[in-house]
């Protein structure tokens, strides 16, 4: 079984290197354009600096995905891919302090969340997905299903090394082979799953990694010897990508933004909505895609869970993402820190009311304090537009169906929260919400058996599961 790593100490600092290559054809080579920074959220200072590939580097790394697909990982059996996948989820168990703490530093998340979420979660993919290489043809996804081929894989900042398993396991599970980018403000740990995977021994080619920002991104999911795509980020790249992928018959998966809701009655058991609502929007200091960013409040018990929801926000520690007890960290970057700040603003000039956490937030590092808005209608930008930050909007409902009319008013579709004592009415919401996940009295639950993934703006295909296997395999449905 898995068991944490112990908990890393600032000493750990000394793991993060100076200067970080990109991984292509079994090694870490130089990129052919120029370094770029990574800088560390929590202090804004520079973290260390990484070779970036060109656009060349991106015809190589393909090339080289490739031909390990023709040549090693396709011909492979299904339980031999496995065994590479067990030593790949070992391998990162074995690495899980050094990762917990880089990812800590790369990110801003508190250290909290990758020792106990975000490393081990990673490692569960590859334990998971291990199990499906040579079961494939049991489990009613064709007769003999056939990988794909080639895969390019851009993922976002958030989760950056929980992303690459996410994205890779159920990839090499299939047979198929991997060309990845890490975002710009984030590639370390997942240059160090790099680093796992060739201590595992995995063959030259069948997972690239390469560095660099958007246009390197939209070279790799535009290449013609790519085969399927999956994006996890904006909606608006999202988009971008999909028109750019038509017609081409490569296939492709969406993971894009959202904006949940998070649904509390009169009969909820509200000590424990009110952690849900918490863990829903502070987790991750609310970069999440499946965040509770909307709450939902029956009237008869609103003033008693806003009360007690502001008690509670005003104990959150924000601060030194290093530290253990810090339960909100920093946001990933300025930009996205200028993002939430002008959103907030304009919740403020259309009206509403901004209640904000009074904890001391560091002078040096990108951070923003747990933030409540209430007196808010439905027209307004911080109901509608995703804030990818610890901000919570707060409306209120009378009945059910003014709860799914409310929830369901958006372009996206991703997640959603019902707090209940009454189980027929949870079903009955779950059924009723137009999303991919729904949580009942929990929030932000993973299971890498259960798949992921959304409604409308919120993208298409899932994530995780025999889903996740199927979006992976050609003649599967
Ligand atoms: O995302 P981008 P950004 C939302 C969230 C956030 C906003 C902007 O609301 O505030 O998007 O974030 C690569 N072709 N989400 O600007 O640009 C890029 O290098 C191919 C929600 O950081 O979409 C990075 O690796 N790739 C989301 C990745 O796409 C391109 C998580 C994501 O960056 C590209 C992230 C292009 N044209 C942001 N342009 C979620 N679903 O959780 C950029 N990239």
């Amino acid at each position: 079984g898995w068991t944490y790593a112990p908990a890393p100490e600032s000493a750990a600092i000394a793991d993060v290197k100076d200067r970080y290559l990109p991984f292509v054809d079994g090694a870490f080579v130089e990129g052919r354009g120029d370094d770029f920074a990574t800088y560390n959220p929590g202090t804004a200072e520079t973290l260390a600096t990484v070779s970036q590939s060109t656009t060349d580097d991106v015809d190589t790394a393909v090339a080289a995905a490739r031909r390990a697909y023709d040549e090693v990982w396709g011909p492979m059996s299904g339980a031999e891919r496995g065994r590479y996948l067990f030593r790949i989820a070992r391998g990162l168990a074995e690495r899980a302090r050094e990762l917990a703490v880089l990812e800590c530093l790369d990110n801003g998340k508190p250290i909290r969340e990758t020792r106990d979420f975000d490393v081990p979660t990673a490692a569960q993919h590859f334990f998971y997905h291990a199990g499906w290489a040579d079961k494939l043809q049991h489990l009613g996804l064709g007769q003999a299903p056939r990988p794909l081929g080639v895969a390019a894989q851009v993922i976002p900042w958030n989760f950056p090394l929980l992303m690459a398993a996410w994205k890779i396991a159920p990839a090499l599970a299939a047979g198929n082979t991997v060309v990845i980018k890490p975002a710009e403000t984030t590639p370390l740990s997942v240059l160090v799953l790099a680093e796992v995977m060739a201590d595992a021994g995995l063959p030259p080619g069948v997972v690239n990694v390469v560095t660099g920002a958007g246009d390197i991104g939209s070279a790799l999911v535009n290449h013609a010897g790519v085969d399927k795509v999956a994006f996890t980020g904006s909606t608006a790249v999202g988009r971008e990508i999909q028109r750019s992928l038509a017609g081409t018959g490569r296939r492709l998966t969406l993971e894009l933004g959202g904006k949940g809701a998070n649904i509390v009655f009169d009969d909820a058991a509200l000590d424990q909505a009110v952690e849900g609502i918490v863990n829903g929007i502070f987790f991750n200091a609310g970069q999440v895609c499946c965040a509770g960013s909307r709450l939902l409040v029956q009237e008869p018990v609103a003033e008693e869970l806003l009360a007690k929801l502001e008690a509670r926000a005003q104990t959150l520690r924000i601060g030194d993402p290093l530290d253990k007890n810090t339960d909100v960290g920093a946001i990933n970057s300025p930009t996205q820190k200028a993002k939430i700040d002008e959103l907030v603003g304009s919740g403020a000039d259309e009206g509403a009311q901004v209640w904000r956490s009074s904890c001391p937030v560091p002078e040096r590092g990108w951070y923003v304090a747990p933030t409540i808005i209430t007196g808010t209608a439905g027209s307004m930008r911080v109901v509608r537009e995703e804030i990818f930050g610890p901000v919570l909007t707060v409306e209120t409902f009378r009945t059910p169906d003014e709860a799914v009319a409310k929830a369901n008013n958006t372009p996206y579709g991703l997640s959603a929260g019902v707090w209940t004592e009454k189980g027929s009415r949870a079903m009955a919401m779950a059924g009723a919400l137009k999303v991919g996940v729904v949580w009942d009295n929990t929030f932000n639950r993973f299971d890498p058996a259960a798949s992921f993934g959304g409604y409308g703006e919120s993208g298409f295909g899932r994530e995780g599961g025999r889903a996740g296997m199927a979006a992976y395999l050609e003649d599967a449905s």
